[in-house]
């Protein structure tokens, strides 16, 4: 087993030590922060995220997984800033309103960060002012928003209206994600896209600021 994949393992396992020793031996060997993560920590994470969808894995054990990937994103992500100090891009990110859930928006904003975007996180439930506010202040030129629950994914369509409201939709590109939120339903709304994972979303903010 490489060290990746003892990464990843650890993380499924939610072996938060481990992870932050494994991720610590990693960087003290010279591995790269980004492939660190995207090998390790969001590999792990992916494993996770699919062994949910079968109910293979619950609530407290995904939890406790994020937290062990959170472990060795806090000795890689400052090395990140090192590694790339130009931005590849500016992207505001959150849980829409009525709706907390935030492990795959996290691993998205992660994601998007390991490819070297400037990334705002404005964190969950968030009325659709918020979004345009934060697209005003931070000039992003993508708007990433998440929904878990059927009954939120409508705020995802009421943000786009008010960001259209306020005369800013065309500034920016939007793609939305979550579990229940189909590339139709995208359609439907208006967004220009949508991300089914961490890195789609990060293969689309590359196009989007091309
Ligand atoms: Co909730 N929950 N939950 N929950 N929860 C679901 C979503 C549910 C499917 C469980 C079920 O019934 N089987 C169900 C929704 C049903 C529905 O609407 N169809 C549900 C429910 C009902 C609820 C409550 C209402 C329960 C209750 O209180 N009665 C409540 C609602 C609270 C609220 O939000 N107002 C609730 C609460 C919670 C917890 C707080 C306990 C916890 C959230 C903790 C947290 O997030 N900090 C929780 C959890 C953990 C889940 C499950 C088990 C796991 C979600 C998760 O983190 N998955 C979930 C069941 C499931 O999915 N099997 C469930 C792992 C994560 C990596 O995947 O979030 O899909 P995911 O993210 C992926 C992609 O979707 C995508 O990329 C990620 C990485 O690949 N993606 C994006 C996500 N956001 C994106 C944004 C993008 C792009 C891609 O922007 C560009």
């Amino acid at each position: 087993m490489s060290k990746f994949e003892e990464i990843a393992e650890a993380v499924i396992e939610g072996s938060v030590d481990e992870v932050a020793e494994l991720a610590q031996g990693l960087v003290d060997d010279g591995a790269e922060p980004g492939e660190i993560i995207k090998q390790g920590l969001v590999e792990g994470m992916d494993v996770v995220g699919a062994r949910f969808k079968k109910n293979e894995m619950f609530v407290p054990e995904v939890l406790i997984s994020a937290k062990a990937m959170h472990a060795g994103m806090d000795i890689v992500k400052p090395l990140l800033a090192d590694e790339d100090e130009s931005s590849a891009g500016t992207v505001v990110i959150g849980t829409v309103e009525g709706d907390l859930h935030d492990i795959g928006k996290n691993l998205v904003a992660m994601m998007l960060e390991g490819a070297g975007f400037e990334v705002v996180d404005l964190g969950i439930d968030l009325p659709a002012e918020e979004f345009v506010e934060a697209v005003k202040e931070h000039q992003p030129e993508v708007v990433g928003m998440s929904a878990l629950l059927t009954t939120t994914m409508p705020a995802m369509e009421e943000t786009i209206a008010a960001l259209e409201e306020a005369g800013i939709r065309d500034q920016v590109k939007i793609m939305v994600g979550g579990a229940p939120v189909t590339e139709e339903f995208a359609n439907e709304i208006g967004a220009d896209a949508y991300a089914p994972d961490g890195s789609t979303s990060t293969d689309l903010a590359r196009e989007f600021v091309q």
